[in-house]
Order: structure tokens, then sequence, then C-alpha cells
């Protein structure tokens, strides 16, 4: 059995105000016994959030991380400092980051080494984009960018990912996968995932990601091979982020 998981993705969005209501929140309102919630907030947030959320059971991690340890990169936050801060989790690959700052499959797999590399817990995030879909090429796409960071780890490393599908013309869109469509592409990766091993395949945790909101997600974490969400905007609203995390019980 999976432990399904439910990640916030605040993307550039949120206050200390709003991280104060998600600690106040989740103190009161715990999400169901075997389902792990996570939030992922900027970086400014991310001490504030390990504070408020520590006696609750939402683990709190960043949006991306530097591929290097340390040193003359100004602007870059390294996976050590996350860690030292209390992240868990780190997104890598996400769709806004391989488009708008042209992070492409080799820089993921650095980003995803890093994030290893500081015992962070690499959400590696993989879809296609509505041209690719249309071109029929989604399963190429998607296991693609799979292939091109699971070939370069070894087992161990393998099995630390998470790992979150997200159809980039359903991100932030309000078009939401059919749960079909999203069960179809789950299916393709844990296929693929057997090659590895298959062990791997089927303890590993696939979730799906792109407008998932209150009334969809229920449908959507039915399918067998859906272990969680990654939820963007509806992640911004306390009521509809803990009702995801009731439906995932
Ligand atoms: C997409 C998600 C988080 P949204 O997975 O990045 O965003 O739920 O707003 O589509």
């Amino acid at each position: 059995m999976r432990t399904p998981l439910i990640a916030g993705n605040w993307k550039m969005n949120g206050s200390l105000a709003l991280v104060e209501t998600f600690g106040q929140a989740f103190s009161r309102t715990r999400p169901p016994v075997g389902v792990e919630v996570a939030l992922m907030v900027p970086f400014p947030y991310l001490g504030a959030a390990v504070g408020v959320l520590d006696e609750t059971p939402v683990a709190v991690g960043a949006q991306t991380l530097s591929d290097q340890p340390s040193g003359a990169f100004t602007g870059e936050v390294s996976g050590g400092m996350l860690a030292e801060l209390g992240a868990r989790y780190v997104l890598v690959g996400h769709s806004e980051r391989r488009s708008l700052f042209h992070e492409d499959d080799a820089a993921v797999l650095a980003r995803v080494r890093a994030a290893l590399a500081a015992g962070l817990v690499p959400l590696l995030c993989l879809g296609e984009t509505l041209e690719e879909r249309e071109a029929e090429r989604t399963e190429a796409v998607v296991l693609g960018q799979l292939e091109a960071v699971f070939d370069a780890l070894s087992p161990e490393e393998r099995e630390k990912l998470v790992i979150a599908y997200e159809p980039v013309w359903a991100i932030g869109t309000g078009r939401t996968a059919t749960p079909q469509q999203a069960q179809a592409v789950h299916a393709a990766i844990r296929d693929r995932l057997e090659r590895y091993a298959g062990a791997l395949a089927h303890g590993m945790r696939l979730l799906y990601g792109g407008s998932m909101n209150a009334n969809n997600a229920a449908e959507l974490l039915a399918q067998p091979d859906i272990d969680g969400g990654l939820v963007g905007g509806a992640s911004l609203k306390v009521d509809d982020f803990l009702a995801i995390c009731q439906s995932a019980g």
C-alpha cells in the first residue's frame, strides 16, 4: 500500500499571514490518518512555515533549489540551506521551471542529485504540453523526462523520489485531465518504472497535478495509480486544501 501524499505548491503567492492561517487550521483539523501532507512555500516563508506547522503532521518543502552546494552563485539557495531550515521536500522540474527558467533534463537531474545529497525528498515533475498531447507524444515526452533522471540514478537513489505527473495544459488553467486521462499516463509511468525494478514501481508514489480542486480531487485520487496530488491554486485556500486532504483518506 502506498501512503497518499497531498502536496500544496504556493508558487510565488501567499504571505506570512497565510502561513499563520495554515498553521492554525492544521492544528485544529488533522488530515486523515494515513495521509501525508506537505506545503511547498516560497523561500522566505520556509522558516515560519516549519515553525507553525511543527506540531502538525504537515511537512514543509521548497519549490526549487540550486544544483550547487555553495559558492559564488548570487541569488541561489542550496539544498543544505533548505534542509537546515527544516524543509523535507523540494519540487524539481516543475513545468514553470522547465519553460520559464529553461531548466532542461540535465538541469533537472543536477537538481535531483543536489536534493538527494542534502537529504531532501525530490518531488520530480513530468508533463507534456498541449501541442505534444495533440501530436500523440504524451507518453514519449513524459517517459523521456522520467528516464533522463532515472537512468542516471542508483537503485537506492531512485526509491527516494516522489513523482508528479502534471499535464502542462492543465496547470493553472482550470482545465483538469479527466481521471481516465490522468490514470492512463500514471499507469504508463508505473509500467516504465518496472524496467528499473518491479518493487520500485509498486512502492513509488505518483501524484497528479493540474487544476486539482475540492470538487475533482476525490475522483482523481480514486484512480488505482494516482497516489496523491500536487495542488497549486487550491492550496492557497485553506478550506479547499483541507477538503482535498480529506478526500485522500
Ligand atoms: C499544477 C499545480 C501545481 P494548479 O500541478 O503546480 O498548479 O493546481 O494551479 O494547476
